[in-house]
């Protein structure tokens, strides 16, 4: 086992190791891939420490020149594209063409952030008093902890740092302990640039320890998550006694309506896809369908025709896949519990229902539920597996009845030829996002929030980028 890499946190501009280590597998075949430091309070520290102590020189610098690094690492990036896509379908699970997509995306994602260097934008206000001028300007907010999920691991990074970077804050990331490898390897490529010293950082370890010190020090002006509703609410209270600023993403389970006269083929094909693009592990694909009596027979056959053709297994061995396993044991367990317990209900069966026979991977099989009802825990708890649960209804209204009753309410999306219906329900939708003949993914320049325990405030967009500023306003008196 000689060539497995030790990662070592990356802080002020240098790599340090950390006594106690976490082993990182391949969820595809469970097999050792890496080890990383499980930092501890005295590490987080150091690392928001550095990022203070760099913050006001990094601020002072003109936009444009901090979006110059930005760029410089984009373009590392991009040289790197095949090698980063290659880890992290082995950590993470997701096939290569996907991956490739999340390494190319990431860079993009970076330019855009860059772009905004000349549009960042204070105003200029109306006073009700003579010879007053009043200002209000956008400053950074200091020192900003990025706490990662494991869906997407690698944009996540770009997602958080891009905006916090080019509005003058710093950051300490923490990637999730089951996708930390795709992190470290970017920490290298930004340790090839002459970014600054403790502009970036990252630390490794688990939520718990490392998570839990970034989330309740005193050093962290805002926190950037995304993750559970469980976790949310857990650093939510971490923040408390700081009053610490949040941004929390905090996943969905996007309802899907299908009414009579929706292109049916068109309906199966992306929903499909959604529910099985990175194994159904991500926040904005099809959790739940609802789909209208006059057409349900026909879409509930085509779309368990449609999963059973899945081509799923070890992504990193196999060619042509559709999917790759689950993230982990718990994951597993989890899908497995949730399709069990909801036949259990009086859920149908249709397709899949089972963890697949691969060895020693996470693999679940492609599955149709039909014959859901409200109440289930199906339609109601996130899946995040490729496991679709369906429900008949009658009418537009009634859709959007059950779509709204729900603790989630971050994206949702609706499949009709009606324009009527398609505005009827983005009015009616209780959601941030909703998708009109579509489903995922979110364009970069949009607005990625969720209403109700999806989270508190967004990613993305000019929205996005001014969730890493605060305002001041200047009253200037005219001196006679
Ligand atoms: O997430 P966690 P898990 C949902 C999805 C999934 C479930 C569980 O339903 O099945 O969450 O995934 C860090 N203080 N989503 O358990 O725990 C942790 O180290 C600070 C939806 O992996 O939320 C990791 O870096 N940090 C989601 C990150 O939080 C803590 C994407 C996410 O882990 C912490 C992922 C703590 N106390 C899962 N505890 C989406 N929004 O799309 C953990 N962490």
């Amino acid at each position: 086992m000689s060539d497995i890499i030790t990662y070592q946190n990356y802080i002020d501009s240098a790599f340090s190791g950390s006594d106690e280590l976490i082993e990182v597998l391949n969820p595809a075949n469970a097999e050792l891939l890496a080890r990383i430091p499980s930092a501890g309070a005295e590490q987080v520290e150091r690392a928001i420490a550095a990022a203070r102590k760099a913050q006001k020189g990094w601020a002072a610098r003109p936009a444009i020149e901090r979006a110059g690094y930005l760029r410089k690492i984009a373009s590392k990036v991009r040289d790197n594209a095949e090698r980063l896509a290659k880890i992290i379908t082995r950590e993470q699970g997701k096939v290569p063409g996907l991956a490739l997509v999340e390494v190319n995306f990431t860079a993009d994602y970076l330019d855009y952030m860059a772009e905004w260097a000349r549009r960042l934008e204070g105003e200029v206000l109306t006073s009700d008093r003579a010879n007053e001028h009043i200002f209000l300007l956008r400053k950074p907010l200091g020192v900003v902890a990025g706490i990662l999920p494991w869906n997407f691991p690698f944009f996540l990074i770009a997602r958080k740092m891009a905006p916090a970077l080019l509005t003058g804050n710093t950051i300490v990331i923490k990637p999730s302990e089951e996708t930390p490898i795709n992190c470290f390897e970017f920490a290298k490529l930004v340790a090839e640039t002459d970014l600054p010293k403790g502009v970036f950082n990252v630390v490794g370890g688990t939520g718990a320890k490392a998570g839990q010190a970034l989330t309740s020090s005193a050093g962290v002006d805002l926190i950037s998550f995304t993750g559970s509703v469980g976790t949310g609410s857990r650093i939510m209270a971490a923040a408390a006694p700081h009053i610490t600023k949040l941004n929390l993403e905090l996943g969905g389970k996007a309802p899907a309506i299908v009414l009579a006269d929706a292109d049916l083929e068109l309906a199966v094909n992306a929903i499909k896809a959604s529910r099985v693009i990175n194994t159904g592990q991500v926040c904005n694909c099809a959790e739940r369908v609802y789909v209208e009596r006059k057409v349900a027979e026909q879409f509930i056959d085509k779309i368990a025709s449609a999963m059973a053709t899945t081509r799923y297994g070890d992504p990193s061995v196999e060619a042509d896949l559709d999917m790759g396993p689950l993230i982990n044991q718990a994951g597993l367990d989890k899908v497995a519990q949730m399709v069990k317990t909801a036949i259990g209900n009086g859920a149908q069966l249709v397709t899949g229902g089972a963890v697949a026979d691969k060895g020693k991977g996470f693999h679940y099989q492609p599955t149709v539920l039909a014959g859901c009802k409200a109440d289930m825990e199906i339609m109601r708890k996130e899946i995040f597996g490729p496991v679709l649960p369906i429900q008949i209804v009658d009418s537009l209204d009634e859709a959007i009845a059950l779509a709204n009753d729900s603790e989630y309410g971050l994206t949702s999306s609706i499949y009709t030829r009606n324009l009527s219906s398609a505005l009827k329900a983005s009015r009616e939708l209780d959601f941030g996002e909703t998708y009109i003949n579509r489903e995922n993914f979110e364009a970069m320049q949009g607005f990625h929030a969720g209403t109700r325990k999806s989270g508190i405030g967004g990613a993305d967009g000019k929205h996005g980028l001014y969730e890493y500023t605060r305002t001041q306003v200047v009253y200037v008196q005219e001196q006679s």
